[in-house]
């Protein structure tokens, strides 16, 4: 038996929805979708408004999936213009600077006149509807401008994360074919800066644009080139604060982010207009049980999905007042988030199990210093939050007061698809407890069928929900052979999940070749790839180990060209040659030199064998009786990493 945290009945008697509320939405939602989301979709504005609600197949052979179809609408509309009577003077964003002593509060109009300033100056330099914008962005203000001007005028943005890599850019500006790149000189973080406009210049001697906007952070000194290069302040001082937001489709397409699979390289994941609106605002109103008034802080980069949902759209929509925090948890001490938090009075706090176990590890003083008295309630996201961290995330941060929301989903989904309601579901540390509205999650064992009751499985869901993403940009083929071939008919997560007797989710984690490193995604091909273009690497593996706090650790195996010799030095220089090819964030934690890595006779490496080995699970290899040549796994083990 698992411990139970009964629904806390002060925050009950607020919120939206009451257990008994939610059994009965989730049971129209699910039996008649048409009349649930028709009704629900009303939550924006329209300036067409829909006839037509669902109209989806996950049938293999025609996956298409359009919601609101015959609706017109648009998103920075939604975001700013339908608040400005009712909300003009109310603060939109309240920025926090790396350095605690700068910070900016954005008013709805305000908001609103610098997206409309922005949106005219991408027009005057030939950016128009369809076209694809890159981000390349620390957290600023701005950040969110450039999404939401790209929004208005019907661009498409692809935000890339600030912390990859020159190449890593490049990759993305030519896989969406950019037409113009928004940065900034220099980003700040943790006291450091990170170099954007000289990585952007790299990447566009690799992948050129027509034009590239920078934003001035802190004055660093950058290359500019003639006819490309353009200040931010200069191109938007100049221009006028009237753009008036396209009338878009409601499946018009509003963002492409990259995101790793179990092969390949990364994908482009795209999301549109009205569904992925109205699923982002309302999952936020509900998950979070957002009150008028409330202030809200989600922690993630707008690099990432949760950013893109959590940050700007969902929030924004329900004209919320939203954080946005430039730093880092430990700078300039361990108290930072909760002097934030202390600071802006933050009633709802969203954050990732890598952060909480990081902080955790400072002790209690840190948390204990401040008040946080504002706090009601508290969110996790990105990866499964063990239980002592849950536990110490509600006594020491939310004093046992404020439920802990364990939000599952994916850059694919949209917004939050398994998660409780603060007023209507009791928690279990370590569960996402039941899905949202819409939401049909099923389990399946590996030949794909159904399993009933208390069980465990291969994470499907089996209908459409509004928020989800429509294809693989510029390739829709890639978008079925991953998502819908596996278990013909169903969306596959690549997730693992146990449903217990209460029916209660507990995601397991991915049951793919994708690892999840301090809450980030990231391929083990991709890996792979960057170490075997190293001129002395013949072959590399690679595999997700439990990591302390990260939760997963990158686990190498390399074996290099017969006429090199493993060092010391060359573990050093292949770790740096990975965070130069991908990123920071693919720093191999542990590296073992192997002559041979065990294959089945076909060739095939067999990574099972190779995951137990770096878990040191090694009494359980399980059959290994198809492999080639037995004896490479007694060395693996022999040699392998201490990861302690
Ligand atoms: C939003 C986001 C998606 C993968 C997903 C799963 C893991 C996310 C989780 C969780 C357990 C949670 N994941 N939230 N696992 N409990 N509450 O993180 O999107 O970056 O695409 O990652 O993250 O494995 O499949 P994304």
């Amino acid at each position: 038996m698992s411990d139970i945290y009964p629904v806390n009945p002060e925050i009950a008697q607020k919120a939206h929805v009451d257990n008994e509320k939610y059994l009965e939405m989730y049971k129209q939602s699910v039996e008649n979708p048409d009349a649930f989301w028709g009704e629900h979709g009303k939550r924006i504005d329209w300036f067409k408004p829909y006839t037509k609600v669902k109209n989806t197949s996950f049938d293999t052979h025609n996956v298409d999936i359009r919601w609101f179809e015959d609706g017109t609408t648009n998103v920075a509309h939604n975001c700013l213009d339908r608040h400005l009577e009712t909300r003009g003077d109310q603060v939109a964003i309240i920025w926090e600077g790396d350095d605690p002593s700068e910070s900016e509060n954005i008013t709805y109009k305000d908001l609103h006149e610098r997206v409309c300033k922005l949106a005219n100056a991408m027009k005057a330099r030939g950016v128009t509807k369809g076209d694809r914008v890159t981000l390349y962005m620390p957290m600023i203000p701005e950040a969110a401008i450039a999404m939401l001007a790209c929004a208005r005028i019907g661009a498409i943005h692809s935000i890339v994360f600030g912390g990859f890599s020159p190449d890593a850019l490049a990759d993305r500006l030519r896989g969406c074919d950019a037409k113009c790149l928004i940065t900034a000189d220099e980003g700040l973080r943790g006291g450091r800066k990170v170099p954007l406009k000289a990585n952007a210049d790299a990447a566009m001697e690799k992948f050129d644009v027509e034009t590239c906007i920078v934003v001035k952070r802190t004055g660093g000194n950058i290359n500019m080139k003639d006819g490309r290069d353009v200040w931010y302040e200069d191109v938007t001082a100049a221009t006028s604060s009237d753009c008036p937001a396209e009338e878009l489709d409601a499946e018009h397409p509003l963002f492409i982010l990259y995101t790793s699979g179990s092969t390949g390289q990364p994908k482009g994941v795209l999301h549109t207009t009205g569904g992925y609106l109205v699923y982002a605002s309302m999952t936020h109103e509900y998950v979070f049980d957002y009150h008028e008034g409330d202030v809200y802080w989600c922690t993630a980069d707008v690099g990432w999905v949760t950013g893109h949902s959590y940050i700007v759209y969902g929030p924004l929509a329900n004209g919320a007042t939203t954080l946005m925090f430039e730093g880092v948890p430990n700078y300039p001490s361990v108290s930072r988030f909760w002097e934030v938090c202390d600071k802006h009075k933050v009633n709802i706090f969203y954050t990732a199990p890598t952060a909480i176990r990081s902080l955790m590890r400072e002790g209690d003083e840190p948390v204990k210093k401040c008040s946080l008295d504002s706090l009601r309630i508290l969110g996790s996201v990105g990866e499964p939050i063990n239980p002592e961290a849950w536990n110490w995330y509600n006594t020491v941060v939310g004093k046992g007061k404020c439920p802990i929301v364990d939000t599952w989903w994916q850059t694919e989904t949209g917004g939050i698809l398994i998660t409780p309601l603060p007023g209507a579901t009791d928690l279990k540390p370590g569960s996402a407890t039941r899905p949202f509205f819409g939401v049909q999650p099923e389990l399946v064992d590996n030949e794909g069928n159904p399993l009933d009751g208390a069980t465990e499985g291969n994470l499907c869901i089996v209908d459409s929900w509004p928020g989800q993403m429509r294809t693989c940009y510029g390739d829709h083929e890639r978008f079925i052979q991953t998502y819908f071939s596996t278990y013909p008919g169903k969306y596959f997560t690549g997730d693992g999940a146990r449903r217990d007797e209460d029916g209660y989710y507990w995601i397991t984690g991915r049951v793919d070749d994708v690892i999840n490193v301090s809450g980030h995604r990231m391929g083990t091909a991709e890996v792979e790839s960057a170490l075997v273009a190293h001129p002395k690497v013949a072959e590399a593996a690679v595999v997700g180990a439990p990591h302390d706090l990260k939760g997963q650790g990158i686990y190498v195996y390399v074996t290099l060209n017969a006429d090199e010799e493993p060092s010391d030095e060359l573990k050093t220089e292949l770790v740096k040659w990975v965070r130069h090819e991908i990123g920071p964030i693919a720093s191999p934690d542990w590296l073992q030199w192997s002559p041979g890595l065990p294959k089945t006779r076909s060739g095939k490496i067999m990574r099972r064998i190779l995951r137990k080995i770096a878990e040191d699970d090694f009494g359980s290899l399980g059959d290994t009786s198809t492999l080639a040549d037995p004896s490479v796994v007694d060395e693996l083990i022999e040699n392998r990493q201490n990861r302690s």
